[in-house]
């Protein structure tokens, strides 16, 4: 926001202020003016003093559990930030609200590389930073008014959250689901230090923009997450309210891919040595022409030592760790290898093909070599073509079995297989598991399911994270800490400059005893990814005191599974896999007994601003603290979910902020006119009584099903309806309006409520009021539609009489619409949501016999109804309600006009205008 608009806004502020609490009764509708942010402040203070939503332990309740993803306390909130809260806060209310027994926790994932990098610019100690971040952000999420119970904040930097990290590490080691092995990791030889992905910038270090980030192998801790690949695949199932989207991307993370494996021997005077490869394409065995390694592939640094090819092999890979697995592996890029000097045989015809290297072959996808066959896969023949090596042809087209070679291009569909030995005159497909028994009664391989998921990397070399609770003796090697000695600290006398893990700087953490035999030790340096932190914390939040154990394990089955969890979009694989697989690791461990830990994801959109995401290098943030301040958290909340359903992506519209804010201001004045109102004239009473209860039928649907933005265009309009019959509404009735109205809108604009229900004289909380039912029999069709009838009616009157310039009429006929058309307006108003097109229309109703006697009448009508859309009737009652309706309405239009009125049904009268009436506009003569 502009400097002048924030000059602005404070003069709008100061006038706010000024006019705090007066009524001002010169303005007609009784307006009262009120500091949406003052009383924001005002009732979060009393919801804190009561610890109003603390959670109950009462059992005897449904639960609901609704979790936000947790954030990185980054200091300040954004819009997604709002968006997010506001969503889950809803919710919470709404369950609440309705008798459930509710758990709705905030806190933060407060260990991570912000913190530390800030470190390393100012010297600030992470600590400090986070401390001051996290204080930052709850002060906006309070702000809010957010439901949270405050009692149960858990932030993942804290000992006593991270000491249960540790725990459960050592859980997992005991269990052998975490090993230790070489790792390739981002090295920047300036900084001497390991680089995380987001400190390489195109290649270069974030702080040294002329130096090359290598690749280079060292001791890494991993878990084994590849052990629950096949559950985690199979389980999607148990998540039928999860997004496709979402479950589509962990299923092709996962990447279960069934095939082969086949065992290459390679040739070599002294040893035997075999390299295996996995492929999905055994059937093209016989066209093999080469096999590839990934550069990385541990066999290769021994087969070419000593050799010819060992330096322009060590040169080739060290250009290759300089580039990504997408650059190395996208499609289209050219590939790259180099020969290595060795030859493996075909086990299925002895002879022998080359062994390479080149960077399509990625390290940690199957065996991290591959069989090529360039005749039958586009990468390999390209390579083929680029290193002149041979292409041979062993799948046929099925009508060209006798003569076809491949030529210009790889063949990849099916056929029948030729050059195959015995498999010859073969389906390719058939022949897979022929090929496959082959091997393994040969003891070369076999069938083989292969996963993309690669197990979990966990270790991290950096301060700011959980440190891993490890100890390196000499004598005893690598030893688990005990467990009463956690939690392992993080150390305070560290340097921050840049120059390897800051944590090995610590004297105090590095001298440590062996847990065995008591001799002094090393500790491990490494700490954990954040993502480890994630992975439970909805279990913590069940228990989060507990001082014994991470979560107790009855708290835990009581509240899992999450009910409603609430996040980006970008979280969709890692964060949500990493714990659905604690969860059944958990569970493994006895822990908790839930296979899956959420019921219902729901990934909200983004916050766009004309048009694009909200963002500092754009230039389009908005501030959600500036909305606070000048409008209040209401207006924020309520703007953010009105504009559309949360999935979607919504665009921040300075005008449609204000006019949200009107509408609650106009909500506000509107239910509390009620207290000065004495109306006994109850023309309106059963109408506005029956739009109220059809409004919180609606309005509990609309929530329950998270189409906030329904609800709140519904109470919008039903307000703008109130505002306006105001006068002609009973004091009881619009007792009840402005108490349904204020808790229908309290999980919205909860301080609102809550101050309108305490000037209405009401006691307690709206925010823990009960939800209002709705009441079927007050629910009047017939009423709700004559009222709109009513007023259409009065106006066109008007209009006519103002036309013929008639002051005084002496009587006024009403001719109802044929029974044909309201039938012919049902069917069109369906119809034309597929088609405008007036041919297809008339078509269409010709076809149908009842519509086609009529045919002149409608011919005419399609065309003027598509070009008029007042035309249309707004609603299509029945002729016979419509009669109802009119009887009743006589009277009173009598009275209005001051005349004689009569009804026909356009069937009763030959009265040429008869055919101009329409459902809901009944033909109008005055005489
Ligand atoms: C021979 C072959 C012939 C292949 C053919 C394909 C077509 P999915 O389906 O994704 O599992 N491959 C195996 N390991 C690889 C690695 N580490 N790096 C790069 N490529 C690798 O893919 C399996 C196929 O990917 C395998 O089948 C192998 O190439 C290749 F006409 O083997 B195929
Ligand atoms: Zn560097
Ligand atoms: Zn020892």
């Amino acid at each position: 926001m502009s400097e002048q608009d924030n000059q602005s806004n404070q003069e709008a502020q100061q006038h706010t202020q000024q006019n705090q609490g007066q009524i001002r009764d010169q303005s007609q509708n009784q307006s009262q003016e009120i500091s949406f942010k003052e009383i924001a402040t005002k009732w979060q203070k009393k919801w804190e003093d009561q610890e109003l939503f603390k959670t109950s332990e009462d059992r005897t309740k449904n639960k609901y559990y609704v979790l936000e993803m947790f954030p990185y306390p980054s200091g300040y909130l954004h819009m997604g930030h709002v968006k997010n809260y506001s969503l889950g806060d809803v919710c919470a209310r709404f369950k609440r609200m309705n008798g459930f027994n509710v758990l709705y926790p905030m806190g933060y994932d407060s260990f991570g590389l912000p913190a530390e990098n800030a470190a390393m610019k100012t010297g600030e100690h992470p600590d400090v930073f986070t401390n001051r971040n996290i204080q930052g952000i709850q002060k906006q999420q309070k702000m809010l008014g957010c439901s949270y119970d405050w009692s149960r904040e858990i932030a993942t930097s804290r000992p006593e959250y991270y000491k249960w990290n540790q725990w459960l590490f050592l859980k997992f080691f005991e269990k052998g689901l975490v090993y230790r092995k070489n790792g390739l990791i981002n090295w920047c030889p300036k900084c001497n230090t390991v680089l995380a992905n987001e400190q390489v910038i195109n290649g270069k270090c974030w702080r040294h923009g002329d130096t090359d980030v290598i690749q280079k192998p060292l001791e890494q801790w991993y878990l084994n997450i590849r052990s629950y690949a096949d559950e985690l695949l199979n389980d999607i199932e148990k998540l039928p309210h999860w997004p496709e989207r979402v479950k589509t991307m962990q299923k092709n993370w996962i990447g279960k891919s069934k095939g082969t494996l086949i065992d290459f021997e390679i040739l070599d005077p002294v040893e035997t040595k075999k390299v295996s490869t996995f492929t999905t394409r055994i059937d093209t065995i016989f066209g093999l022409t080469y096999v590839v390694l990934a550069p990385e592939h541990e066999l290769v640094q021994e087969l070419i030592k000593g050799t010819e090819y060992e330096k322009p092999v060590k040169e080739f890979i060290a250009e290759v760790s300089k580039k990504t697995a997408i650059e190395r592996t996208a499609e289209g890029k050219e590939k790259n290898g180099i020969f290595i000097g060795k030859y493996v045989i075909n086990p299925f015809t002895g002879e022998q093909v080359p062994l390479w290297i080149a960077d399509y072959a990625l390290v940690d996808y199957g065996t991290g070599a591959v069989m090529a066959v360039p005749a039958h896969d586009d990468r390999d023949f390209a390579f083929a073509k680029k290193y002149n090596l041979p292409i041979k042809t062993v799948i046929a087209p099925q009508d060209k079995a006798d003569a076809f070679e491949v030529q210009d291009k790889a063949y990849t569909e099916d056929g029948i297989l030729i050059n195959s030995k015995e498999f010859t005159g073969k389906q390719n497909r058939e022949a897979i598991s022929e090929l496959q028994e082959w091997l393994k009664k040969n003891n070369k391989g076999g069938e083989h399911t292969n996963y993309r998921l690669r197990d979990w990397l966990i270790s991290r070399q950096r301060y700011w994270g959980t440190p891993i609770p490890m100890v390196h003796c000499e004598t005893c090697g690598l030893v688990p800490e005990k467990e009463e000695n956690l939690p392992i600290l993080l150390p305070k006398d560290v340097r921050f400059d840049g120059e390897g893990n800051p944590i090995a700087t610590s004297e105090t953490f590095m001298n440590c005893t062996c847990p065995k035999c008591g001799k002094p030790a090393r500790r491990e340096t490494d700490t954990m990814d954040t993502f480890f932190d994630s992975s439970w914390y909805f279990l913590r939040f069940t228990d989060p005191h507990n001082d014994k154990l991470p979560f107790d394990k009855e708290q835990a089955n009581y509240w899992l599974k999450v009910d409603q969890y609430i996040g980006g979009i970008e979280h969709a694989i890692l964060h949500l896999l990493y714990s659905r697989f604690f969860t059944k690791a958990l569970r493994d461990l006895g822990l908790v007994d839930h296979d899956e830990f959420s019921d219902r994801l729901l990934t909200l959109g983004m916050v766009l601003k004309d048009g694009a995401k909200m963002s500092k290098s754009l230039g389009n943030v908005v501030d959600p603290g500036e909305i606070f301040d000048k409008y209040g958290p209401d207006t924020a909340r309520t703007f953010i979910l009105s504009g559309a359903s949360p999935e979607k992506e919504n665009e921040w519209s300075d005008t449609g902020v204000h006019s949200t804010y009107l509408f609650l201001k106009k909500l506000y004045n509107t239910m509390l006119a009620s207290k000065t109102h004495e109306t006994t004239n109850t023309t309106k009473d059963k109408i506005v009584l029956s739009k109220l209860h059809a409004l919180i039928a609606e309005v509990s649907e609309d929530i329950d099903q998270f189409k906030y933005n329904f609800a709140i265009n519904k109470i919008r309009e039903f307000t703008n309806y109130v505002a306006k019959a105001e006068e002609k509404i009973s004091r009881e009735v619009f007792d009840e309006v402005a108490e349904k109205t204020t808790l229908l809108i309290s999980p919205f604009a909860p301080h609102l409520a809550e101050e309108i229900w305490e000037q209405l004289g009401k006691e307690g909380f709206a925010s823990v009021a009960e939800w209002p039912k709705s009441d079927e029999s007050k629910i009047d069709e017939t009423a709700m539609y004559g009222d709109v009838l009513e007023e259409t009616i009065i106006d066109d009157i008007r209009g006519i009489l103002q036309l013929a310039k008639i002051t005084e009429p002496k009587k006024i006929q009403l001719i109802i619409s044929s029974q044909w058309k309201y039938t012919f307006f049902d069917l069109f108003k369906t119809k034309i949501e597929e088609t405008r097109n007036p041919k297809e229309l008339i078509s269409f109703f010709m076809a149908n016999e009842e519509m086609r006697k009529h045919g002149k009448d409608i011919t005419k009508i399609i065309p003027s109804a598509l070009k008029d859309g007042s035309k249309i009737p707004l609603v299509v009652g029945s002729q016979e309600q419509e009669r109802k309706v009119f009887l009743e309405l006589k009277e009173e239009l009598a009275t209005t006009f001051n005349c004689e009125v009569e009804l026909f049904i356009a069937e009763e009268t030959d009265h040429p205008k008869a055919r101009n009436a329409s459902p809901g506009k009944p033909a109008i003569i005055v005489e």
